[in-house]
């Protein structure tokens, strides 16, 4: 065994690795038993619980931290920001890695309120799978569509888990059914839930024909003869799974379970250590990665400042696209040709983190750095490719960042470019030297960077409407007509964090006549950091 656990009485098991046989470890077999997926859905459904009862399950936490209701103090791993447990909402994607059935699991809890959802489309950049979540009173919600969508659009496979079964639910085969009607997709129940709200009490497994209990049943108990009869009707009317069609994406396998109650979580874990699937190839701008390939490659999709309270840290979370990364060796960083030794790389989980001496294709590290990392960094032992594909959306709102002590102004600028590097929000600076714009998707991002500002800096501010409401980036083919349209629009343009040229406006109308006046320019609403970069 190359990996060990460590802890003892330590709550937590770490991955490291066992140096004694590390000689043993071959990179092929290692990139096989990498499970990377990340769990989606509206808000609510009960990721967080799900993750915590997951972790419980593959043994590396003894206690999940109770998810309670929603206004009181939260103890779970995966929401460890301040803001997170205050408002019972996750905020951002917290990472976990952890080992399982001799697999090795790379878990993505995302938030699920859409004002983060550039947080979670990023995430679905660096998982093989997705774990969509549905609660059972609700079906599948707005958000929950739409991170479906964001999936099939990069051909994620799609392991669903119906949450929630203990409560008054709505009936299993009519959610089976709006699975497979709304999303357009084969569903296959792999297990059948025992009872209903509160007296379920267990799944049947429909594959290998059996009962997992959470207390024992006498053999007269009714559910048992319910579950029977209605395992056969299910048996002929559904598909078997399959698994090149899991694969392709044209079929679910569905999980019925409490993520609470800690029924159907470990049938769930258990599924994928057996059909997960294996670390995927990931396209770049000149050629398709695949993840077997003996050279080093990592996608920097998330970046996080101040995880550690007493230490300002900044990471770099990347996925390991393919080979092998040993702690120690440099890494070429494609976009500005820099070489970046990698000292401590680190394997996290949750706001902890112990050091990785070796990682694999599939796995996630983080990678602590003063601001040298950028979401959409691509490092590679030297070959210069790009990965594409994590995007930036245009802001649907944009305030001025009003701040009450002038004092900290130069705090404040500070704390602004590390927030925004790690996509709180987006910071854009006027270029006629007026104070920075915020940008957001939604006001929730608002309120979390007030917070952490006040948390993680000290620096109190407040936020003022702008006369701008709109911003795009400005790209073109054309260097003269790119440079003149910025001289002539010096009051309306900004930098964004990249230094990339954003053009203001204050009205839809407004921007529609700027594109109609610069024909020879592009206005986006969605940058793709490499492939406009590719364009420009
Ligand atoms: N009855 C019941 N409640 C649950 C279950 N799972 C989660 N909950 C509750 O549902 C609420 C939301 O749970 P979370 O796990 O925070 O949901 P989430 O999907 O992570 O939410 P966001 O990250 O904010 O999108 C909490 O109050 C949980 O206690 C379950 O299986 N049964
Ligand atoms: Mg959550």
């Amino acid at each position: 065994m190359p990996l060990r656990r460590q802890g003892g009485a330590a709550p937590l098991a770490f991955l490291t690795y066992d140096h004694e046989s590390r000689g043993m470890t071959d990179p092929t077999d290692e990139i096989a038993r990498r499970r990377t997926f990340a769990i989606i859905s509206h808000p609510d459904a009960g990721k967080t619980t799900l993750t915590e009862h997951l972790l419980r399950a593959g043994g590396a936490i003894q206690l999940a931290g109770n998810v309670r209701a929603k206004g009181e103090r939260r103890r779970t791993r995966s929401d460890w920001m301040g803001i997170e447990r205050d408002r019972g909402i996750s905020v951002v994607t917290s990472v976990m890695t952890f080992e399982y059935k001799d697999c090795v699991f790379n878990l993505l809890d995302t938030p699920g309120h859409e004002d983060f959802s550039e947080d979670t489309y990023r995430t679905l950049t660096a998982v093989d799978s997705a774990v969509m979540v549905i609660d059972a009173a609700k079906g599948i919600e707005a958000r929950t569509r739409k991170l479906f969508e964001i999936c099939r659009l990069r051909d994620i496979p799609i392991i669903t888990f119906i949450n929630k079964m203990d409560r008054e639910a709505r009936d299993p085969i009519e959610l089976l059914d709006e699975v497979a009607s709304t999303l357009a997709l084969d569903t296959c129940p792999v297990t059948w839930p025992i009872g209903r709200a509160a007296d379920f009490a267990g799944t049947y497994d429909l594959r290998k024909r059996e009962m997992h209990l959470l207390a024992e049943l006498p053999k007269s108990d009714p559910r048992l003869q319910a579950v029977g009869d209605e395992v056969d009707l299910v048996r002929s009317a559904l598909p078997e799974f399959d698994l090149e069609s899991f694969n392709a994406g044209h079929l679910t396998p569905v999980y019925f379970g409490s993520a609470i109650k800690d029924i159907g979580v470990a049938d769930l874990l258990d599924g994928l250590a057996e059909y997960g699937p294996r670390p995927r190839s990931q396209p770049g701008d000149k050629r398709i990665v695949e993840a077997n390939e003996p050279g080093l490659t990592a996608l920097v999709f998330k970046i996080q400042a101040n995880m550690d309270p007493n230490h300002r840290d900044r990471i770099a979370f990347a996925r390991v696209c393919s080979g092998r990364l040993t702690r120690g060796m440099r890494l070429k960083q494609v976009r500005t040709g820099k070489s970046i030794p990698l000292h401590a790389p680190q394997f996290f989980f949750a706001r902890e983190r112990e050091i990785a001496d070796e990682a694999f294709a599939g796995d996630v590290v983080g990678i602590p750095n003063h601001g040298t990392l950028r979401i959409g960094d691509t490092l590679t032992e030297g070959e210069d490719i790009q990965f594409t594909g994590v995007p930036y959306f245009a802001p649907e709102i944009l305030r001025r960042v009003r701040l009450d002590d002038a004092m900290k102004a130069k705090k404040l600028r500070q704390a602004l470019v590390e927030l925004a590097e790690e996509g709180v929000v987006q910071l854009f600076r006027p270029q006629d030297g007026s104070a920075p714009l915020v940008g957001v998707v939604g006001t929730l991002q608002l309120d979390v960077l007030q917070a952490r500002l006040g948390a993680e800096y000290g620096v109190a501010i407040g936020f003022e409407t702008s006369a701008f409401s709109l911003a795009r980036w400005i790209f073109s083919a054309d260097k003269a007509a790119l440079a003149k349209f910025i001289a002539d629009n010096r009051n309306a343009m900004a930098d964004d964090v990249d230094g990339d040229p954003v053009f203001l406006a204050t009205s839809a109308f407004m921007m529609r006549r700027a594109e109609e006046l610069a024909p020879a320019l592009t206005f986006r609403d969605i940058k793709d950091i490499r492939a406009d970069k590719l364009a420009a």
